[in-house]
């Protein structure tokens, strides 16, 4: 009943400028039309899912025009594009984000109020797309919102995972996992594309045949092939009107095969022939530091690898007979070696089904990729063995042979006397398994290689690819990561955005640099009382969402004391742990000194099958219990942990934080990008000497950041030196207090052996140096203590950590690549230029 009255109106106008239109009596309109139209729902019934589902095409709707314009403009331009080669995206909810971009949170706001809806209880029913694991896969969601705000042609190419990153559930204080099911009730961001599909082959043999000129040829004859068929979702520029183009590819099963097994009869063999095939994008592997010689895990790289590669093809032959000038249309980037396969991909093309000829096919290969290492973890660089990938790529095992045949005579005339260094570099690694080492085969491949964070590509350099460094020195660059303002300030803190837009007017997000407008205000007492109801609200908000997730009470006007991220041993959580244990044993024993109220919150998931980082898990919640309960500690100290820590929930927390752990071994966080979210939004930072700690650092001010521990040079030395960490244990008295606790079954309802495992860790081997880098933390944590109780100190810190952080910007980041790898220029779209009409 009132839906049709409130849609009449609108019927009555032929202007597509009116359906679309972005004021709130337009938006409402066009909203109630969804609800009948998409939803098929009348107002009595519709639920909160249905509200969510009409206003996200509400707002797609008006995405579109500027999505097709784009697409015409960088077509008739024929501009030069850069693909991103991602096998994660972790794009985090998109309604709120989509509203900013287009400028109508406050339409929208209007618009839902006029129909009795409060607008962030629709946000709040998007489930997360939660296509990554952690920095790597919200870096390349950054770096799309970057590109489409510069006026960047661009594509992000990646895997649609029906299944993301498990949701964690906690029971009884250990992580379980449970099937994320961001798909199940449709995901209106995204557009099949039925008819985009490119099949994908794996298997079989390669047969040598001689062409019609008489020309030796190889040809691939799998065993098996698939289809990738696009689904496409549109990212818009913020203040611009580019909407670039996310790609991601979904697998579904070929013909050829089944067809045979059908026609021998065996049913169920076609069928399960066809659900192996879609098994391809079912789900997405839950390590953030790959877990090595997974099968499907190559699978789903060479898959959706092909499919773009093939895509980036097909564009290209629209304008050009032939695949010369590739490397001038595209400039591929490859997020981590996860792509790689890449480079043998795209030289299989060149050769096999263009005939082009190898020293040609490996210009083109070798200057149209770049790549960016995210990690020296020896333990997570990729290698694949020989057997593996001959096995489901004999082809491209054979063009990496060839590769590296060519490669090594190379080396070998270079460095006659040096086999040692050519065994060193070569693609293929000796031994009693032989495997392909996928960074070899991305740094040969590329044109440019660059590490994330100033310190981690110097060790890019020194250490994991130092010998290609030495060879080709000018193709070893550094970009330091960045995050997006827009979902990191606009709209996950509209305070500080309220703040940013007083001083620096709207539209500040498009340069991060207006951000040290807020600096000359840093000692000013008014601003500086603005500046803590602001972080007071946003403390609110999260002691709100900490109840509600855990039933936990937190003290907003306690320091809240935060580290959110993956668990892993080398970001040592556990060192957290240990301080907060220690802080514990203080009060009990009556010798505390630093009477600052603390709230420690943690988040962060564990790969399913590390047990270290489950049993870290469940120490933070066994410590949890012990003090939360406890009324001599817990007017002091709380402890909590949030569960399912995702894009949705991270937005709740940096806003909220005081104090930013970033607490890594020196040399292992390859950059982070949560300490720079943290800083955006006023914290002050605790952390080593690692990664981007280094120039946060450095850009807000030494007196601004607590600074501790092992420098790089100080690890290698002490690792060298043979390091024990009984020593350490046996000299410092609290420490051993803290640690002895921790093996008394405290924590574990009188069992001494649940944390035997990290404990005996911590004693006898202790590869991530927490027991020589505890004391100067728990020196700087009292610092931080200490200086918390200066409110006005404080919040200067505060207000100069957010206004010297513009740097981190991925804006900045995506400048750099620009200019500095993909030499590719702006493309601005307007709107204004087209007829108006939709096509
Ligand atoms: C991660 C690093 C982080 C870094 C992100 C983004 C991998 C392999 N690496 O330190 O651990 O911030 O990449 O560059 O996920």
């Amino acid at each position: 009943g009132t839906a049709r009255k409130e849609r009449a109106p609108m019927h009555g106008s032929s202007d597509e400028r009116t359906r679309t239109g972005m004021s709130p009596e337009s938006l409402k309109r066009a909203f109630v039309d969804s609800m009948f139209y998409v939803q098929a729902r009348y107002w009595e019934v519709a639920t909160p899912h249905d509200l969510y589902m009409a206003a996200a095409y509400t707002v797609r709707d008006r995405m579109l025009e500027r999505w097709i314009r784009t697409a015409e403009t960088y077509r008739k331009a024929d501009a030069r594009t850069v693909c991103y080669l991602s096998a994660e995206y972790l794009l985090g909810p998109q309604l709120g984000n989509n509203l900013i971009n287009l400028g109508i949170v406050d339409s929208a706001r209007q618009g839902a109020r006029d129909l009795g809806i409060d607008l962030q209880e629709i946000l709040d029913q998007e489930p997360e797309p939660g296509l990554g694991n952690g920095g790597l896969g919200r870096l390349a969601a950054c770096y799309l919102d970057s590109l489409a705000t510069l006026s960047i042609p661009a594509i992000g190419y990646g895997i649609r995972y029906e299944h993301g990153i498990f949701d964690q559930k906690i029971v009884d204080g250990w992580q379980v996992e449970d099937c994320d099911l961001w798909l199940t009730n449709g995901n209106p961001w995204e557009i099949p594309r039925p008819l985009l599909r490119y099949p994908v082959r794996f298997g079989g043999h390669t047969e040598p045949y001689t062409d019609e000129h008489g020309r030796f040829r190889v040809r691939w004859v799998p065993e098996l092939d698939l289809y990738g068929m696009a689904y496409d979702t549109p990212v818009l520029g913020f203040g611009n009107d580019n909407t670039n183009l996310l790609r991601l590819w979904h697998a579904t099963a070929g013909r050829s095969f089944d067809l045979q097994a059908f026609h021998k009869g065996d049913y169920y063999g076609a069928v399960n022939a066809k659900v192996g095939a879609e098994n391809i994008t079912k789900v997405l592997y839950p390590n953030d530091e790959p877990e090595v010689g997974k099968e499907l895990r190559l699978k789903q790289q060479y898959f959706f690898v092909s499919c773009s590669l093939q895509d980036m093809v097909r564009v290209h032959l629209q304008h050009a007979p032939n695949l010369e000038g590739f490397h001038e249309r595209f400039a591929a980037q490859l997020n981590d070696t996860h792509p790689s396969i890449a480079v043998a991909e795209l030289m299989r093309l060149c050769l096999d089904e263009h005939g082009m000829d190898w020293e040609r096919a490996w210009e083109i290969t070798r200057r149209t990729f770049a790549y960016t290492n995210h990690t020296l973890l020896p333990e997570a660089l990729e290698t694949w063995p020989v057997e593996l990938f001959g096995r489901l790529l004999p082809r491209h095992l054979e063009i990496i042979y060839e590769i590296n045949a060519r490669f090594l005579d190379e080396l070998r005339m270079r460095y006659p006397f040096d086999p040692e260094r050519v065994a060193r570099m070569s693609l293929i690694e000796e031994g009693p398994v032989r495997r392909v080492r996928m960074a070899h085969l991305a740094t040969v491949g590329s044109f440019a290689v660059n590490g994330v964070a100033a310190i981690h590509s110097e060790l890019v350099k020194s250490t994991v690819l130092r010998d290609f460094h030495e060879l080709w020195p000018e193709k070893f660059h550094n970009i330091t990561n960045g995050v997006t303002p827009r979902r990191f300030i606009q709209l996950s803190n509209p305070d500080l955005c309220g703040i940013i837009t007083d001083l620096a007017g709207p539209g500040w997000a498009r340069d991060a640099e207006n951000l040290r407008t807020l600096e000359p205000h840093a000692d000013d007492a008014a601003f500086q009382q603005r500046w803590q109801a602001m972080k007071r609200a946003a403390k609110e908000r999260l002691a709100a969402r900490i109840r509600e997730a855990t039933g936990a009470v937190v003290d907003p006007q306690s320091l809240f004391d935060i580290q959110v991220k993956r668990i892993h041993e080398y970001k040592r959580q556990h060192l957290n742990l240990l301080h907060i244990v220690a802080l514990y044993h203080r009060i009990k024993q009556g010798t505390d000194s630093d009477p600052t109220p603390r709230t420690f919150v943690f988040g962060g998931k564990a790969a399913p099958g590390y047990f270290m980082a489950k049993l870290i898990i469940k120490l933070i919640h066994s410590v949890a219990e012990v003090i939360n309960r406890d009324p001599e500690v817990n007017q002091r100290l709380r402890v909590v942990f949030v569960p399912n820590f995702n894009v949705k929930n991270a937005e709740c927390i940096y806003p909220a934080a005081d104090l930013s752990e970033q607490i890594s071994t020196a040399g292992k966080e390859a950059s982070g990008t949560g300490n720079m979210k943290f800083s955006m939004n006023g914290a002050l930072t605790i952390g080593t000497l690692d990664g981007a700690n280094v120039e946060i650092r450095d850009a807000v001010g030494h007196e601004n950041f607590f600074l501790f521990g092992l420098t790089v040079a100080e690890v290698e030395r002490t690792l060298a030196e043979g390091y024990r960490p009984w020593e350490y244990y046996r000299s410092h008295d609290e420490l051993r207090e803290v640690i002895d606790l921790l093996r008394s079954g405290l924590f574990s309802h009188g069992d001494p052996d649940l944390f035997r495992p990290l404990t005996d860790s911590l004693l006898q081997h202790d590869p991530y140096l927490l027991l020589a880098d505890y004391p100067a933390y728990v020196e700087a944590q009292a610092r931080a203590g200490d200086a918390f109780r200066d409110p006005a100190g404080w919040t200067r810190m505060s207000i100069l950590n957010a206004a010297r952080t513009g740097f981190f910007s991925s804006d900045r980041a995506i400048r750099e690549y620009c200019r500095n790898i993909w030499q590719v220029e702006p493309m601005p779209v307007s709107l204004a230029a087209g007829n108006g009409s939709v096509p």
